[in-house]
């Protein structure tokens, strides 16, 4: 660790904000000692209770005060503190910022991770934009990059934002359905505001339903400006590269998932750091000189378009580490306000008209959520660095500002505080001229090329997924007008695609189309493709789903199970129940939990270990057939080894199985019949490369119902 290290002042700051409920003795708000909680003070045992029972009214009184509003957008959410530190100091030439160019400085973060539609309550596996919100607690002050886990957003000038979320959101007549875009307000909207459809190209694609947070990419979205100590600006896109990769779900498991665990990604990241595995990202700048604004087809300041990294290469600048999960969830994940005018000198603005209007409503929303001005004391928003200022009172003070003095100039208070002259945040001069009009500049008009781009740049499973996508959504539209509507723009977008989407839905084609191939594919795009992105050398904290019954083969399990801890996955024993289960050959291991307790959706890979007897029951064990011919189904990598072969059968898998000792790997699915001490090591390794691809994309699993 750094010699110069704020993460633990942060720590400071949060700790003395910190109450232990777990020793000390019960008390008021008042700090009185209460021996009773549970019966209120009443007229003798049956009598009514009386008013001055001052505990029952204030523990009540309180409880009815707990909610406070939720965001009104990005309400559910999981957040986790962590560090960010840069590489070497080559962006100092660029920004004033110091996080960004001192490489012994750990600039202590919090990060909030959301989903956009949905209630604080609402399922995590949705199909959605997911937030990627961060806050630097920086020397200088503190920076929010609030971003989200796509390049582009669905409109360009904010004035717009309120429609676009009234429309995506539950229908205001019943609020249904909760945490969906597959309804038909939300394509109406589509279907008439064609700057919506390169955001709307993610969010059909697998971009939009992660497999983990830690495993999604992060971008600020907007043009930004870096602003140098001469005060020179250069433009500058943000991004967030995981370094476990980037991978999905499948939209069949999400909607799955979304009943058996709807915190699924919630728990995954609380899991992850609690385990150690600290989730990682790169952050990476893509640069662009003042003087070279104008050399691109789009407009830098229109943020539904993206700089396609054969343009402008991202440039590594440093990571963030996220390694500590909340004390309490209230107190900082749902209090946490971000704003993206917390900006530190050295960052700057450009005239995005979305990210201006983004300056205004932050600020302007944290006033009713957190109820007054004074939100910035709250211990997970409070700066590091020193605040002291002439702004006084409002709900909520919980800072004792000393002196008579609250204004400036004054010679009562020595003309204090000082106005700074050094590292102080200086706007970025421009200069500004022009008719007062309300009219979208030209340069933003063109709204297809950029959603082609991402067509072109899928590969083939990233395209049938993406067409599957819009057939899902449409079919839930009832208005044959609105489908209509949403493939005549597809159509402009690339006819290929509105062909596919409106053959699903046993729509008339469109006639003429689109003329395909617009432009050159990029593969930074497609997280099959992109060599960044597609990180297949690890299993760290994949989860291994060991389905087992009494007579199971105790030894080879243990076998399997240190190769796959050690390599870094998580294994779990699956039975029909709980607790001991025996060996066939002698010893017993605990099965972790019951198969009808869990699911297949919620693991990456199974494997079926040896153990006649166990076979035998699980031959005829629902739930054990359906686990492994779902995750065969979702092409999820499946291993069997010895008696536990013959349960593959029975889920209806087709593929080469093993009948002698050799390894054979066929669709994914790894067999041996060896077992106990002799399971080689090959089978372990081959199930491990397995589950270091994620899936096995070209199984063919079009008749496995599961
Ligand atoms: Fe937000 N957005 N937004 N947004 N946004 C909010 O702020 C808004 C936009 C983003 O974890 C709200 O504190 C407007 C783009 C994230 O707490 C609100 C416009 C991007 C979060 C708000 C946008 C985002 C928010 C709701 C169009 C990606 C969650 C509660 C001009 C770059 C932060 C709150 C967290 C939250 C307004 C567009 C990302 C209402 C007006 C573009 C990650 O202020």
């Amino acid at each position: 660790m750094p010699a110069n290290d704020p993460s633990d002042a942060k720590q400071h700051q949060l700790d003395d904000a910190r109450v232990e409920r777990d020793s000390g003795f019960l008390t008021t708000q008042q700090g009185v000692r209460v021996d009773h909680t549970d019966n209120s003070l009443r007229a003798g045992p049956r009598g009514p209770t009386l008013l001055e029972d001052f505990h029952a009214r204030e523990k009540l009184t309180h409880f009815d005060h707990e909610r406070i509003p939720e965001r009104v957008v990005h309400a559910r959410g999981a957040g986790a503190y962590g560090y960010f530190e840069p590489y070497d100091d080559s962006l100092a030439e660029y920004t004033a910022a110091r996080f960004l160019t001192e490489p012994d400085t750990r600039t202590p973060v919090f990060v909030r991770f959301s989903t956009v539609a949905g209630s604080r309550g609402s399922a995590d596996t949705v199909r959605d934009v997911r937030g990627f919100a961060t806050k630097f607690y920086t020397a200088q002050g503190n920076y929010d990059l609030v971003g989200n886990n796509f390049p582009v957003f669905f409109i360009q000038d904010g004035i717009k934002f309120p429609d676009f979320v009234h429309a995506v959101k539950p229908e205001p007549h019943n609020e249904i359905p909760q945490a969906a875009s597959a309804h038909d307000t939300l394509w109406d909207f589509v279907s008439l505001q064609p700057e919506t459809l390169h955001a709307i190209m993610w969010l059909m694609s697998d971009r939009a339903l992660p497999r983990s947070y830690r495993m999604m990419q992060g971008f600020g979205v907007h043009t930004f400006r870096l602003v140098n100590a001469e005060g020179v600006g250069t433009f500058v896109k943000f991004h967030w590269k995981p370094k476990l990769g980037v991978h999905s779900l499948l939209w069949e498991e999400c909607q799955r998932i979304s009943g058996a665990d709807p915190d699924f990604n919630r728990r995954d990241l609380w899991n992850a750091i609690e385990a150690g595995e600290f989730p990682e990202w790169e952050l990476g700048v893509q640069l662009v000189p003042e003087d070279k604004e104008f050399d691109f087809e789009f407009d830098l300041l229109d943020a539904t378009k993206l700089i396609p990294e054969d343009l402008v290469p991202v440039r590594p600048v440093g990571k963030m580490v996220l390694d500590r999960n909340p004390d309490n969830f209230f107190a900082e994940t749902e209090q946490v306000a971000f704003h993206t005018a917390n900006v530190v000198p050295g960052i700057d603005f450009t005239n995005d008209p979305l990210l201006q209007a983004r300056n205004f409503s932050y600020l302007d929303t944290q006033l009713i959520r957190l109820g007054g001005p004074n939100f910035a004391q709250i211990p997970v928003n409070r700066p590091l660095a020193d605040v002291r200022n002439h702004q006084q009172d409002g709900y909520g003070q919980h800072r004792i500002p000393k002196g008579r003095v609250a204004y400036r100039e004054n010679t009562l208070g020595a003309g204090c505080p000082a106005l700074a002259n050094e590292d102080v945040f200086e706007h970025y001069t421009q200069s500004v001229e022009g008719e007062r009009i309300r009219r979208r500049s030209d340069t933003f008009k063109d709204h297809y090329t950029q959603p082609n781009l991402f067509w072109q740049s899928m590969t083939e499973v990233e395209g049938e997924h993406i067409v599957d996508a819009f057939a899902f959504e449409l079919d839930k539209v009832e208005s044959a007008e609105i489908k209509e509507g949403v493939i005549a723009r597809l159509n402009m977008v690339d006819g290929q695609l509105a062909i596919r989407v409106a053959l699903q839905l046993g729509m008339a084609p469109p006639g003429s189309s689109a003329p395909a191939g617009l432009v050159d594919p990029s593969s930074a795009l497609s997280q099959l493709e992109s060599e960044d992105l597609h990180v297949t050398d690890t299993i760290v904290t994949r989860t291994i789903a060991v389905i087992a019954a009494d007579g199971v083969d105790v030894r080879g399990i243990e076998n399997l199970r240190e190769a796959l801890t050690e390599r870094g996955a998580t294994v779990e024993i699956l039975a029909p129940t709980a607790g001991k289960l025996h060996g066939g050959q002698g010893g017993s291991i605990d099965a972790d939990r019951r198969l009808q307790t869990t699911a297949s959706v919620l693991y990456d890979a199974v494997v079926v270990p040896c153990g006649p007897d166990a076979m035998e029951v699980l031959s005829d064990n629902g739930f054990a057939i359906h686990f492994v011919a779902e995750a065969y189904r979702h092409k999820k990598p499946i291993g069997a080894f010895g008696a536990g072969i013959k349960l593959l059968a029975k889920a209806g898998i087709t593929a080469k199985v093993a009948d002698d000792a050799d390894v054979v790997t066929d669709a994914g699915v790894i067999t041996t019949t060896a077992a106990e001490d002799t399971l080689p090591d090959d089978f372990v390794t081959a199930f491990a490369d397995a589950v270091a691809h994620h899936r096995v994309w070209d199984r063919d699993t079009t008749s496995i119902s599961a």
